[in-house]
């Protein structure tokens, strides 16, 4: 009974991820700093932004489960850039043009929550995400992008039905099992 549980709250976590997949609009203008970020929601694929001139960068925090993580820009106006950091502010990934000036990093990630960031070329970033902090005004012709991702996992602030199952999944089945026998 336990693992029954236990594997029916995996199973409807996984299946409520894969079915609402959707887009994250940037909510006024994301920061460039890890208390600044925006955390993008559940099931997130896509995330849709402008850069301006009052804040070059734009930095968005997410959770992933651990595998291949893909994210990449499109219809976008400007010359793009996409850095991915650990929590640390270290760089994990980095990429300029990979398409025409379109942006693509793809790198394979433990468990754990992460930031990425999109600016516009050439902005001197200083290797990490503490870089940011003198960004200045502008750094090129910014405006509207669209960044491409693989489906996030999870959230800081999930909606309150889902919480229970997210938060059973960050912490992992181990202790999913012990609370049930709890
Ligand atoms: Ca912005
Ligand atoms: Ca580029």
């Amino acid at each position: 009974m336990k693992k029954m549980i236990s594997a029916m709250i995996v199973a409807t976590a996984l299946s409520s991820a894969a079915a609402h997949a959707t887009t994250y609009n940037e909510d006024g203008d994301a920061g460039h700093t890890a208390l600044t970020a925006q955390s993008v929601k559940n099931g997130t694929t896509q995330i849709k932004g402008a850069l301006s001139t009052a804040d070059s960068v734009d930095l968005f925090k997410f959770k992933w489960n651990g595998g291949s993580f893909a994210a990449s820009t499109t219809n976008i106006t400007f010359d793009t850039m996409l850095f991915l950091f650990d929590q640390n502010g270290d760089t994990l990934a980095f990429n300029d043009d990979y398409s025409g000036l379109a942006s693509y990093i793809n790198r394979t990630l433990s468990a754990g929550e992460y930031m990425l960031a999109i600016n516009a070329y050439s902005y001197n970033y200083g290797g990490n995400l503490a870089g940011f902090a003198n960004a200045p005004g502008i750094r090129g012709p910014n405006g509207a992008y669209t960044i491409n991702l693989s489906q996030v996992d999870s959230t800081d602030v999930p909606e309150p039905a889902s919480l229970g199952l997210l938060g059973l999944a960050a912490i992992g089945l181990g202790l999913a099992r012990r609370r049930k026998q709890a």
